[in-house]
């Protein structure tokens, strides 16, 4: 495609302006000139050559755009009767360079917003532009439409028309019969009348449609009043602002696309999303938000990047006012529907626009989340990632995990509420749940190799850290062994409790014979675990059962700093009340003393108190031990049952998933 630009008339109406220069070459905003602005927006489309008809001060012209250093190359044509002729002449000048190609032909004096250009560009035809919402124009061009078909052009008609503005794309086909007909015209003499007016005679071998520009601007400039106009217009135009957020740490070619078309429409500001909020909805971000945000800012015409604290929009909406929020249109169904729903509201309450363009499912880029989940999934990444999280959040939420399917539940389970998104941040490799799913009594009996191999089921669909129930740790001897493999295959923390003898599950409380280790022991047990780890990442948490076993506040405290002393990385406070009382006053009296060592809960018992209140009171990590496995099992039990009592499958339809759903849960890589 070339472009055609008209620019050999005199300008006299602009008075002292084209005294000069020739008026594309009049200043409409501090950095452009109408003609640099056109020249740059032809550039940026990738069209390399450029006819301009000249006449009156040619050289200045061709010296102006040669300063441009635009990749352009220029064809310029001199109309020597640009005194005299319309440019109906100046284009039969050009013919022989306009021969066998698509054109794109705009008048020298107009002056169009980016957009107008960029639609007129990816117009499947051939098109001119025309406004429905502007009144008609006295003087200037209008066009007449049949058929959906631009049937003429000229400023006498007013019946049936819309207000046009001579830019047009033309494909070859359209432009020949046009072109032979502009010859036609000047080797008749009729070389003063407009290049429509031939147009007009061979419109309907044209095919050329309106673009409805509405109220956007595409304007000519006559005068200095039209000056005026346009560049309080342009101002404006160039003042607004677009909003995108990001929350990807890979930038790839669907997310440049897709900010190149957001900054055509105003200057672009880049909300990062936080570690936090990407954590909490989609997967832990694998480059920290400073680095994030200083990649956004690197990119080539970004006016501004802002932190976007939740996955809701409001706030920065509200506090940056954008005229555009732009987004791929990939959140108008799923998770993100609400959120859409609620930047549209904002949005409204002040003006602003939503602009959406087809979302990028090219699969090269779903290849790279995919290696990005993957990455995170290995040992040396996942491990370190509690610490981080723990950092990050001040409180971290864990569910337990027994298998493969309930790993996933605890990966993927989202929650949206009030414009934020809920996620576990990890797993508790629980030994009730674990010993559950296999029929076996919690009591150590469901052997270390057979835990392990629960681990790497999980491990291998999830990525998200693992705290592994490590019961008492066994002997010292033992658990040093357990550490290094733990370690090995990426589990974050190890939690042992200071029992000795046979196990039983702490919820029993003293209603069973359960034996306490001495302070003592259970510190060489920790000291010989961290002896044991090869790196800073792998944490020990000692778990305290006093409480569970009735020995008192005191009892648990002494214990808590003894075990903080012998390296623990972390604390866990057990009680099996139905009243937080005593953990509370752990909690207050430990943090008397220690202000950093984590806290670490379960509150399967004293279920009611709220993840803010424990953050309040100083815990670190809360533990839903085993939730999911007291969920299922009591459903699968009522299927069973409903076959039992119906003796057929269908009485189980109720308490089912569909066939279709179970083989849709896991998708095949
Ligand atoms: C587990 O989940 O296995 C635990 C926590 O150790 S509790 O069952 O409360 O003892
Ligand atoms: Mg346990």
């Amino acid at each position: 495609m070339k472009a055609l630009i008209l620019n050999s008339g005199l300008g006299h109406r602009m008075g002292v302006l084209t005294s000069e220069h020739p008026k594309c070459m009049t200043e409409i905003s501090a950095t452009d000139t109408i003609l640099s602005r056109q020249l740059r927006l032809i550039a940026e489309a990738g069209i390399k050559e450029v006819v301009m008809t000249t006449g009156y001060y040619n050289q200045v012209l061709e010296r102006y755009c040669a300063s441009l250093n635009l990749p352009l190359q220029y064809s310029f044509v001199v109309n020597p009767l640009y005194d005299k002729t319309n440019y109906i002449y100046s284009i039969c000048c050009t013919k022989d360079y306009l021969q066998d190609d698509d054109i794109l032909l705009m008048h020298g004096d107009l002056v169009f917003e980016n957009t107008v250009f960029d639609d007129v560009m990816a117009f499947q035809g051939s098109c001119m532009t025309v406004s429905s919402t502007l009144a008609l124009p006295e003087k200037d061009f209008k066009a007449v439409l049949a058929d959906g078909y631009i049937s003429k052009v000229g400023i006498e008609y007013f019946d049936d028309a819309v207000a046009a503005q001579p830019l047009y794309k033309l494909c070859k086909v359209d432009w020949k019969p046009w072109l032979d007909r502009i010859v036609k015209f000047c080797d008749d003499g009729q070389t003063g009348v407009y290049a429509e007016n031939a147009l007009n005679q061979v419109a309907s071998a044209c095919h050329i449609r309106p673009l409805d520009v509405g109220d956007r601007l595409c304007a000519e400039i006559d005068n200095p009043q039209d000056l005026e106009v346009v560049y309080g217009r342009l101002h404006e135009v160039e003042s607004r602002t677009v909003y995108m957020s990001f929350s990807t740490d890979i930038i790839h070619g669907g997310h440049v696309a897709i900010i190149h078309k957001a900054q055509r429409l105003g200057r672009l500001i880049i909300g990062v999303l936080s570690d936090e909020a990407i954590a909490s909805y989609r997967r832990f971000p694998i480059i920290p938000f400073e680095e994030r945000k200083a990649l956004m800012a690197s990119l080539g015409g970004v006016y501004k990047v802002v932190e976007q604290k939740t996955l809701s929009y409001k706030d920065n909406l509200l506090e940056l006012k954008p005229d555009y929020v732009v987004h791929g249109d990939d959140w108008r169904e799923g998770f993100q529907k609400p959120v859409r729903q609620e930047v549209l509201d904002v949005l409204a309450t002040y003006g602003g626009r939503l602009v959406e363009f087809p979302y990028s499912r090219d699969k090269k880029y779903q290849e790279l989340d995919k290696l990005s989940r993957a990455q995170l999934a290995m040992p040396d990444l996942r491990r370190g990632r509690l610490r981080k999280l723990l950092n990050m959040k001040g409180l971290v939420t864990a569910i337990e995990a027994h298998s493969g399917i309930t790993g996933l539940i605890a990966e993927k389970t989202t929650v949206l509420q009030d414009g934020k998104t809920y996620q576990f941040d990890a797993m508790w490799l629980s030994s009730l749940c674990d010993s559950t799913a296999k029929g076996k009594p919690d009591i150590e009996l469901v052997d270390m190799t057979s835990r392990f191999r629960t681990v790497d089921d999980i491990m291998e669909v999830t990525t998200k850290p693992i705290i592994f129930d490590g019961d008492t740790g066994g002997l010292a001897e033992h658990f040093v062994y357990t550490v290094r493999s733990l370690e090995r295959m990426g589990v974050s923390m190890v939690i042992i409790e200071d029992k000795v003898g046979l196990k039983k599950n702490s919820l029993f409380g003293t209603e069973v014979p359960q034996s306490q280790d001495s302070i003592e022991n259970f510190c060489a047990k920790i000291s010989a675990g961290k002896k044991a780890q090869k790196t800073p990442d792998f944490m020990i948490c000692a778990r305290i059962e006093s409480l569970i076993l009735e020995r008192g506040l005191d009892d648990a405290l002494q214990r808590a700093f003894a075990y903080v002393q012998a390296g623990a990385d972390a604390i866990m406070i057990h009680s099996r009340k139905a009243d937080p009382s005593e953990i509370f006053a752990f909690l207050e009296a430990f943090r008397a003393k220690d202000k950093t060592t984590p806290v670490v809960l379960v509150p399967t018992s004293y279920g009611s108190v709220t993840e803010d209140e424990f953050k309040r009171r100083g815990a670190n990590i809360v533990i839903y031990a085993n939730q999911l496995t007291r969920s299922g099992f009591p459903a699968m039990q009522k299927a069973a049952e409903a076959i039992l009592a119906g003796h057929c499958a269908q009485a189980a339809d109720e308490f089912c998933m569909s066939i279709k759903d179970i083989i849709n849960l896991i998708p095949e890589e």
